[in-house]
């Protein structure tokens, strides 16, 4: 490798983006720094690949994570070192447990200047492995592109995940870059006889079942099976509480998210005596809490696992209902039916109505409501059909990244972000990356001036209900915050709230409007 940069040839930072684009990624989320700068110059010899500037990594990796969801394969990130990749980590974990595909590019310095130990060398491995099961340093131009078309291929699975390419300075920067071809995609493995005879057993056996759906099995054909299955026999069907992308609204089964809190989790598990797995871990408790259980799986209830994320998970739900004789048009699908647009007092739950009555066909929600958004999926069950996109990983400040990444997926379809505000802080220049780009995003924030799940979990924990100091910790007054100001600093129009009427006047143009706006909903805590 050299210590000068090409002027002719190929380097490797073009082998890269060239092979990236062969393989279908054509789209680049990143906040890039000095190392990664030849990779930003082979942006502009190189065509194909769409760039996208984010203002911090959260927003870059968020929007990776929201961007393959609605596209069905990878994002390529662009990272600087170990300290950009760190800032990323929250939503690559948020990736990481949504089994979303992401290829991250991770600058790293030119492979003789390491040794020093200048300001941003790092231990990037260490960063990398808590999400990324496959990393990769590129070590030479002739190399870096059958690394990235390996990269693409790890992290498109199935099942997904986040694959980690780290480019050191001078192997981007060095002649000799070899353009790779893509690897042909692994094929989802097919249906696992045993498996299929197990779960119709148990669904036969007259005693309670429930199949807990997650992942792969919560798109349309897969609900449909799924409401086969539960139609043929009575069983009760679930899905995890955050699911990576629910498809729902009128003309697709319904299916009940598992609570999050664990006493109605356990409710709605009471009495099972088998649990078919679709894509889905058996349901946890999201924390220890004391005296109460964790494994939310009821005594003496049998766990059959019919698909994992390496299946084909609507075939493999297909075949349990050929298996059990259901009929084909035996699914459940749910009517149209939209409340009325509210009036009076903005409360989360009139917001929640305005939501149901206006939501446009082929919306695409990003639900980081966290407790406002409570009444959010009943109001819109109904509502023209629709992808619902949630907080995979708990990592809060997911929301406005991946309603980036998907507006950016989805031209032509209104991202619908429905933002806590305390979460929107974490990532709220997500609002900057939209505006740049034009995106169709409709941002609520529900300013509800509290970490209000927090004033329940400091109870819930044990933790009494908390003197001056804790509550503090949980207020976001002093001083208020005003999101409509902030917004539009960021370049993105906004408005404000405070009446029902207000609230379902201003989603109605702002659903109407290209481009992105916020609206500002104020409204009283739940907790
Ligand atoms: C990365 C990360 N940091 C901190 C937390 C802990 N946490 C969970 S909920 C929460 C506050 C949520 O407040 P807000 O988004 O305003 O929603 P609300 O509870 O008011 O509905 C915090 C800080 C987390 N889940 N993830």
């Amino acid at each position: 490798m050299s210590d000068e940069p090409t002027t002719t040839g190929t380097n490797g930072a073009q082998a890269l983006i060239r092979t990236l684009v062969a393989a279908g990624v054509d789209v680049c989320f990143t906040n890039p720094g000095t190392s990664e700068m030849h990779f930003v110059a082979a942006l502009d010899d190189v065509a194909g690949m769409r760039a996208v500037l984010g203002l911090f990594e959260g927003v870059v990796t968020g929007a990776a994570d929201g961007y393959a969801r609605m596209a069905g394969r990878p994002a390529a990130t662009l990272l600087h070192l170990g300290p950009g990749l760190g800032n990323g980590l929250a939503n690559l974990h948020n990736a990481r447990k949504g089994r979303t595909p992401v290829v991250n590019v991770v600058g790293d310095h030119a492979t003789y200047h390491k040794q020093y130990d200048a300001q941003l060398e790092s231990d990037i491995e260490t960063v990398a492995r808590n999400v990324s099961p496959w990393v990769r340093w590129s070590s030479g131009p002739a190399d870096v592109g059958r690394d990235a078309a390996e990269a693409v291929a790890v992290a498109s699975g199935p099942p997904g995940q986040v694959a980690t390419l780290v480019l050191p300075a001078d192997v981007s920067w060095s002649d000799g870059g070899v353009v790779a071809e893509p690897l042909p995609a692994a094929a989802p493995a097919p249906p696992d006889a045993g498996a299929v005879e197990a779960a119709a057993k148990a669904l036969r056996s007259g005693e309670p079942v429930g199949v807990f759906l997650g992942g792969g099995a919560l798109r349309e054909r897969g609900l449909v099976a799924a409401s086969r299955v539960a139609g043929a026999t009575g069983a009760r069907l679930l899905c995890e509480t955050f699911p990576t992308r629910h498809e729902r609204g009128a003309g697709i089964p319904d299916v009940s998210r598992l609570a999050y809190l664990a006493e109605f989790a356990e409710a709605q598990l009471a009495g099972l005596k088998h649990l078919v797995l679709v894509d889905a871990k058996a349901p946890v408790s999201f924390f220890a809490y004391p005296g109460k259980a964790s494994w939310l799986v009821p005594e003496g209830c049998e766990v059959h696992v019919l698909a994992d994320g390496s299946h084909d998970v609507p075939v493999a739900l297909e075949a349990l209902a050929e298996v059990l004789g259901a009929p084909a048009g035996g699914a459940d699908r749910r009517d149209a039916t939209r409340p009325d647009v509210p009036t009076g007092a903005l409360t989360a739950e009139a917001v929640a109505q305005a939501v149901g009555a206006l939501l446009p066909e082929g919306a695409i929600v990003s639900d980081e409501a966290n407790t406002s958004g409570l009444s959010v999926p009943g109001m819109t069950a109904g509502a023209p059909r629709h992808d619902w996109l949630c907080l995979t990983g708990g990592a809060i400040g997911q929301g406005l990244p991946v309603a980036t990444g998907a507006a950016v997926a989805a031209p032509g379809r209104r991202v619908l972000s429905l933002q806590a505000d305390g979460s929107a802080l974490y990532t709220i220049q997500a609002l900057w990356t939209q505006a740049r780009e034009g995106l169709d995003v409709t941002t609520v924030i529900f300013n509800n001036r509290s970490y209000a799940i927090l004033n329940l979990e400091l109870s819930r924990v044990g933790a009494g209900a908390g003197g001056p100091k804790a509550r503090e910790l949980l207020d976001l007054r002093r001083p208020d915050m005003d999101f409509v100001a902030i917004s539009q600093g960021l370049g993105v129009p906004a408005s404000r709230a405070t009446t029902a009427e207000e609230f379902a006047d201003q989603l109605g143009r702002s659903l109407a409007t290209p481009g992105p706006s916020v609206i500002e909903a104020m409204v009283p805590s739940l907790i």
